[in-house]
């Protein structure tokens, strides 16, 4: 991806925002962050282009509308712990995330894994059909009809067109993932100065890379609009969860134990 050589002006603007992140700062985290991205993404965009028309038949999409709700969820409970084990791995490449103490990544991690997913969830999106990719063929909302939450289901297919409309570049994709992974608000952080310091740098590196990409801050403004959406998906995400586990006592405790740990 070819980018025009950044202006004198974008320059000194950056340089008037923070004394300690020089330019050169700025395109190492960005270099950083979007490596880590791209290795740990799980589908390559090729991939995922490649499959866009293996789609689920009606005959199949019924077959998993007629399964059980403890199956449904725990296929779902398997693919979203395999898919946070790449966040995981994501988090562990982005240099200064292993600096911090081991307390704090794993309260970060716990915090923010979910809306990570939901940021590369796009990728995974065609807003053509209105299908996701799950378990190796593009799905509709109501091929989770079994798991009983209509409601959390749509809110995600919703999240994803409106995330798609953004249409955000793997650099935007990655960059923004990191910085709402290094947020210093999550409670019960202990060294959260040194989180903020990480993430005003990723910050920065997201708004060069709008500006940049011909972007402005429109743009952020818009990515920044989708927080509360995904923060209440979160929610409602952890009340299905604790409904079905009251139902379900026995498949609850067989879902894998990450999820347990992560959403328990
Ligand atoms: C998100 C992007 C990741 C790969 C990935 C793995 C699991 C997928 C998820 C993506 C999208 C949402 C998904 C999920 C499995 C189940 C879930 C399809 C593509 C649906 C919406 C059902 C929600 C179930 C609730 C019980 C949470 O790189």
């Amino acid at each position: 991806q070819l980018l025009p050589e950044p202006s004198l002006l974008t320059h000194t603007l950056l340089g008037a925002l923070s004394d300690d992140c020089s330019l050169l700062d700025i395109e190492r985290i960005t270099q950083n962050v979007v490596k880590s991205h791209i290795e740990t993404c799980q589908y390559s965009t090729e991939e995922l282009k490649r499959l866009t028309w293996n789609l689920y038949t009606p005959e199949e999409t019924r077959s998993f509308q007629l399964k059980s709700a403890e199956w449904m969820w725990q296929q779902c409970a398997v693919h979203i712990t395999n898919a946070i084990q790449y966040v995981v791995e994501f988090a562990k490449r982005i240099s200064g995330f292993m600096d911090l103490c081991q307390n704090d990544q794993i309260i970060l991690l716990k915090a923010g894994c979910l809306e990570v997913l939901l940021i590369r969830m796009c990728r995974a999106y065609n807003s053509t059909n209105n299908t996701m990719f799950f378990n190796g063929k593009f799905a509709s909302p109501q091929l989770f009809k079994a798991l009983g939450c209509d409601d959390l289901v749509n809110a995600i297919f919703e999240l994803a067109k409106s995330l798609c409309r953004l249409q955000l570049s793997e650099e935007e994709m990655a960059l923004f993932s990191a910085a709402i992974l290094l947020s210093p608000d999550r409670p019960w952080l202990t060294e959260s100065q040194q989180v903020q310091k990480l993430q005003e740098k990723v910050y920065l590196a997201l708004q060069h890379s709008l500006h940049m990409g011909g972007g402005s801050q429109e743009k952020l403004d818009k990515m920044a609009s989708k927080l509360p959406q995904m923060k209440s998906i979160c929610n409602l995400h952890i009340d299905k969860l604790e409904f079905f586990r009251l139902l379900h006592p026995e498949t609850a405790f067989s879902f894998p134990p990450l999820y347990r740990e992560v959403f328990g």
